[in-house]
């Protein structure tokens, strides 16, 4: 490859990630109610209900919130506060396995191959029917990744909302996101109480509510590292020559 072709081909691969990021920027859709707000019942109860925007997949998923203590259920509010989705991980419930999961759908303007954050908080609580730890799994498009294992409150423990960041790559620029309530694998046969809340999708590490740790590099900020260094090398090249 000469060095003009070199420099050609550069600066296309620059401006046609540019071009990506733009757009992904312009038309991103955000979640419908990701923060599980809206629902007029009692949240001082198992009442099956999930909140507007979100659709019941498996189980009786619940809206409950902080003041949800019936049956010694026990929650702090999130960081973004209000209600929250409660559900129930029983993977190996005996005879019967048990999972309650919800879906949020089409999530649009999406840009394939482009990676994406999804985070959430969790919690996770002990009432008179918990009886062990369990985790979220989130399924967004055709890939699925896991929340961190939360174990089981000690009696009288209130247990803190975490942060949870998962990292997707897009395979279609509109996309259905699920989550769904897990027992711990280790001790499936035991029932986990879980909370989600607070919703967010966007490029990696600009969630504003959540701090950005260890989040990888935005795959476009990289790529167009690679083309800064690239465009620079061959400059340098052409002066020496
Ligand atoms: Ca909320």
């Amino acid at each position: 490859m000469t060095q003009t072709q070199l420099r050609r081909s550069v600066i296309s691969a620059m401006f046609g990630v540019l071009v990506a990021g733009n757009a992904a920027a312009a038309a991103l859709g955000s979640f419908a109610n990701g923060g599980f707000e809206g629902y007029v019942g009692n949240t001082n109860s198992f009442n099956s209900a999930v909140p507007p925007g979100w659709t019941t997949t498996a189980g009786t998923p619940d809206v409950f919130s902080a003041g949800t203590t019936m049956n010694n259920f026990a929650w702090k509010a999130s960081s973004t506060g209000g209600d929250f989705l409660h559900g129930i991980g029983w993977d190996g419930r005996p005879n019967a396995p048990y999972v309650e999961s919800a879906l949020q759908v089409g999530l649009t303007g999406l840009v394939i191959g482009q990676q994406y954050e999804v985070s959430f908080e969790q919690s996770i609580s002990n009432s008179n029917f918990s009886e062990g730890g369990g985790y979220w799994e989130v399924v967004f498009g055709t890939e699925s990744h896991n929340g961190a294992l939360m174990s089981l409150p000690a009696l009288g423990v209130i247990a803190d909302w975490v942060w949870q960041t998962l990292i997707f790559t897009a395979t279609s620029d509109i996309q259905t996101l699920e989550v769904i309530a897990h027992s711990n694998p280790a001790t499936s046969s035991q029932r986990a109480d879980l909370g989600i809340d607070s919703f967010f999708l966007g490029d990696p590490g600009t969630n504003p509510q959540n701090p950005p740790t260890n989040v990888p590099e935005p795959f476009t900020l990289a790529l167009l590292g690679i083309g800064m260094v690239g465009l620079a090398a061959s400059r340098r090249k052409t002066r020496t020559q």
